[in-house]
């Protein structure tokens, strides 16, 4: 047969990261992209699989799949690669109109290196595991021994060359490299070079970067030490997988955290050692100039370390991804502080219907209600998630989901003071109490969370779940009365606001009450004397 590559039309540009907004954007097709994705389970990444993966996919009006490629797939026998899934995976991505992120599945998996190939496994000596200080081998293979990472980044390469070439259009946005890093039980490994290394002082490069003085690690970082040592040659291994990678073909590259405590690394709960925990991230990033973005593994269902970590991933400027978040329903309201933070990616984790389920971590079934937890956020943004992502990179934005006790959140914007408040009738106030009055069945709930974009200084765009929203002004001179100027229910068209009504009356004298279905509103607000 003649073989040809098609010609590459021009929104064909490299997926990558546009930082000269507001707000991070990932820019897909020469626009800014939201990732509504959902994450297959771990052994999802077989052909056959794959059956049980799209209907979810669909069910949940997800446009963005991430999945897995294993390396124990791709080089079952050293030197011979298979990429045929990647060729099936593809295919069918296109078929259903979806973009992929795929992840990498190399030496490091939670830690561990069982998706690495058979060949690597038996190779003790080749592909040397951390060692204890006793001298015995740990789980976890070692990020300093040069085998591994040469033969890790050289897999790699291969997927990577492979997408350069069946993947001109970019249905692969972006790739994850390996999973969850880190080692846990054991801070560093002790064999005799890395432990002479830890002996040394820290690198220069890692000094300058932190505006430290170039003293040992113990000097450098205390308590800290060892978690650092081991993050700085965790952090350089991905580093080396990454750029073997991105020689051969362009791609966003993200890295996900097993979290340790959102609040403080003082308990040493910090994940897996050498993992990009939040607080590892400055040692990362000076250790790995190849990784555009660093995602946090959400398993905990506590609503402020929830926010916690999406403020810490955001901060300064770094895209704000959520690669994994439970698929139990409580999770689902999340979606609304994460993009009102200007995330650009949120994926519930092992949605498929492969029959696997990780309760606690998520969901004990995948029954309807808990899919349509995050099938009506999916569905509702979906037709203007490019609208969205315009609009939080051009504009302030933010976003609330209920807290852990359902009390009542404010957030200022400009002059305006956003309240937002949970598990209330539409209609009347909290003082108020009528004959036969019930009690509100989302009181006590987990469920619930709006996200706001300030257009200009009084006019808001809203969207939102199960919430009320009520404007005042923060900073009102004397006399000075805020007033609903016009609130409207719509639409993007072609990029357009399209109004399908105005909300008035009833749908506003008790604030905006957004209920089952999100909506989108646009606010103008305004005063008077
Ligand atoms: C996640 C997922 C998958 C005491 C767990 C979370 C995914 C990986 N790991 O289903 O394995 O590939 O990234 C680890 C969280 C451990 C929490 C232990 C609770």
């Amino acid at each position: 047969a003649l073989m040809c590559l098609p010609a590459i039309p021009a929104w064909s540009q490299a997926p990558h990261f546009d930082r000269s907004g507001t707000q991070t954007a990932l820019v897909v097709d020469g626009e800014p992209y939201l990732a509504l994705a959902v994450q297959a389970n771990n052994s999802s990444n077989y052909p056959a699989m794959l059956e049980t993966v799209w209907p979810m996919v669909e069910r949940l009006h997800a446009n963005t799949l991430l999945m897995p490629v294993a390396w124990e797939q791709v080089e079952p026998e050293e030197g011979l690669f298979d990429l045929t899934f990647l060729d099936t995976l593809l295919e069918q991505a296109r078929a259903h109109d979806k973009r992929l992120v795929l992840l990498w599945y190399g030496a490091f998996k939670n830690t561990a290196p069982g998706y690495a190939p058979a060949w690597v496994k038996r190779d003790g000596e080749r592909f040397p595991r951390m060692r204890t200080p006793e001298g015995s081998a740990h789980y976890a293979l070692s990020p300093h021994a040069a085998a591994t990472r040469e033969a890790d980044a050289r897999a790699f390469a291969q997927v990577m060359r492979h997408l350069a070439r069946i993947d001109r259009q970019h249905t692969v946005i972006m790739v994850q490299v390996e999973n969850e890093t880190g080692s846990y039980r054991l801070a560093r490994d002790h064999a005799d070079g890395p432990a002479r290394l830890f002996a040394q002082p820290i690198p220069q490069e890692l000094a300058d970067g932190l505006g430290i003085a170039r003293g040992t690690w113990s000097d450098a970082f205390g308590p800290r030490a060892e978690q650092y040592f081991m993050s700085w040659h965790m952090a350089s291994y991905v580093e080396a997988v990454a750029r073997t990678g991105l020689a051969e073909w362009e791609l966003p590259v993200l890295v996900n955290a097993a979290l340790g405590d959102a609040f403080t690394d003082g308990s040493g709960d910090v994940g897996p050692s050498g993992g990009p925990n939040w607080n590892a991230l400055p040692i990362w990033r000076i250790a790995a100039p190849s990784v555009d973005a660093y995602g946090p593994d959400i398993y905990n269902r506590n609503a402020d370390a929830v926010v916690r970590y999406l403020d810490r991933y955001g901060e300064g400027g770094w895209p704000l991804l959520v690669p994994e978040i439970g698929n139990a329903r409580d999770y689902a309201r999340f979606i609304w502080p994460a993009l009102g933070r200007g995330g650009v990616m949120f994926s519930p984790f092992g949605m498929d219907r492969s029959g696997y389920i990780n309760h606690p971590l998520g969901a004990a079934v995948l029954d309807e209600e808990t899919l349509e937890a995050f099938a009506a956020p999916y569905r509702f943004l979906a037709p203007a998630a490019r609208d969205w992502a315009r609009i939080a990179m051009d504009r302030p934005t933010w976003g609330t989901a209920r807290g852990q006790d359902g009390s009542d959140q404010s957030h200022e914007m400009g002059r305006w003071q956003i309240d937002v408040q949970y598990g209330r009738w539409m209609f009347g106030e909290d003082d108020w109490s009528f004959d036969g009055q019930q009690e509100h069945p989302l009181k006590d709930v987990p469920t619930g969370g709006m996200m706001v974009a300030q257009l200009d200084t009084h006019t808001f765009l809203l969207a939102g779940q199960h919430v009320r929203v009520r404007f005042a002004l923060a900073d009102g001179s004397p006399g000075e009365q805020a007033q609903i100027i016009e609130a409207q229910e719509g639409t993007f068209v072609d990029g357009e606001w399209v109004m399908r009504r105005r909300w008035n009356g009833d749908q506003v004298d008790y604030g905006f009450n957004f209920g089952e279905q999100p909506v989108w509103l646009r606010v103008e607000m305004g005063t008077y004397r």
